[in-house]
């Protein structure tokens, strides 16, 4: 194995969730307030799965096989509910990297803030949205990875 000595390489993702309030349209249970969901995807919806090779989200133990592992693009979970919770989202790497897992939390967002910063109500009934931008750093990656960092 031969690495990139003294070399580093970054890739951006965004990760986080929508929600949408359910206004008593069918969802799952009853108590169900919410639709949401949860992702883990590229800039610009860039196809992140050459470097990523599977990304598993360990939800609230409220839900049925809270760790829900994706395999392919999009890496995302589509639920609903009623409450929000820190979600876990361990991102595996192509195995050709040999980089460990990453660990991400996110907390999952359903309602907004009560204001909008002006001092008015931000309207009970709207999507909201958190996204993080963040950067995954390869240091001195394997050089076949490197590679494929290159060519993508
Ligand atoms: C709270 N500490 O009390 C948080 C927990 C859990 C939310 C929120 C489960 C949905 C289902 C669900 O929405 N859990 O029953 O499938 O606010």
């Amino acid at each position: 194995i031969k690495r990139m000595k003294g070399l580093s390489l970054a890739r951006p993702i965004i990760y986080g969730n929508s929600a949408t309030p359910l206004n008593g349209k069918k969802g799952g249970d009853a108590d169900h307030t919410h639709r949401w969901t949860i992702s883990v995807r590229g800039v610009n919806n860039e196809d992140i799965s050459y470097f990523v090779r599977k990304v598993a989200f360990k939800l609230h133990d409220t839900y049925d096989n809270p760790n829900r592992v994706i395999e392919k693009p999009p890496f995302e979970v589509t639920e609903t509910g009623w409450g929000e919770f820190d979600i876990i989202i361990k991102i595996h790497f192509n195995p050709i990297s040999g980089e460990k897992p990453l660990t991400l939390y996110h907390h999952l967002k359903l309602h907004p803030y009560e204001e909008d910063g002006l001092g008015n109500p931000w309207p009970k009934q709207k999507p909201v949205t958190s996204y993080q931008y963040d950067e995954i750093v390869f240091n001195e990656p394997i050089d076949s990875f490197y590679t494929i960092l290159q060519e993508n």
